[in-house]
């Protein structure tokens, strides 16, 4: 077991059983024209998390622990889209409509890849989902289950949306959850630090937070 330095206390895992997620690092949410500016966003506040995702990403790929990318987006005909959910947002700029990288937030479209930097390689997997949770709809539990994993370091975006009832879906399904607050990011600062506030309150009620220099520090400590 390794040990990092968290919030509210020391998170101890075996990489061979922890994955990190890396949560919606997509072009539709970090780039003008996707869903995020839809909504009326200022999305340069997320790419702050991109720098911090890749130290996270790399210090994972050279630990060789499990990298899972996620993707939040819907299928081309929207039938996995609730009504409710499209109906948000400026007409004309809603899931589905067309946008400059494509249909927003739709599987398939140029909005919908993660972005450059943060290019899953062969063998990680890439989950595609239709909520704000991971585990909603998709393949993410039983691929975890399969591989033994019960702890995740999570990332990404946004903190205290998608990251968070990723969050929330895991600790209720038995995971320990350690969130990088660096690599996570907000289109409102004040919630990104409300969110990583709420996770380590009353003793960790949703599990521990910690960050990328820490996590480094720690992986390389163990292979050195
Ligand atoms: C949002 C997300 N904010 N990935 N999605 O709609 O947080």
């Amino acid at each position: 077991m390794i040990e990092i330095p968290a919030d509210p206390s020391a998170f101890a895992f075996d990489p061979a059983r922890t994955a990190l997620v890396v949560i919606d690092m997509q072009r539709d949410f970090l780039e003008p024209g996707g869903f995020g500016a839809a909504l009326g966003n200022d999305v340069s506040l997320l790419a702050a998390a991109i720098g911090p995702c890749r130290v996270a990403i790399d210090a994972a790929r050279a630990a060789g622990m499990l990298v899972i990318h996620t993707r939040e987006g819907h299928r081309p005909d929207l039938s996995d889209a609730p009504p409710a959910k499209i109906a948000r947002g400026a007409p004309s700029r809603r899931i589905g409509d067309p946008g400059p990288m494509g249909r927003i937030l739709v599987r398939g479209e140029a909005g919908h890849e993660i972005v450059a930097a943060l290019a899953p390689i062969a063998g990680e997997p890439v989950i595609d989902k239709p909520g704000k949770g991971a585990f909603y709809a998709t393949e993410l539990e039983p691929m975890l289950r399969h591989r033994g994993i019960e702890a995740l370091l999570i990332a990404g975006v946004t903190t205290e949306v998608c990251v968070h009832t990723t969050l929330r879906e895991a600790n209720d399904r038995g995971f320990r959850c350690a969130v990088l607050g660096d690599a996570c990011a907000s289109y409102f600062p004040e919630f990104h630090a409300a969110a990583l506030a709420m996770v380590s309150a009353q003793g960790g009620i949703f599990g521990w937070v910690t960050d990328t220099a820490r996590l480094t520090a720690a992986l390389e400590g163990d292979r050195a």
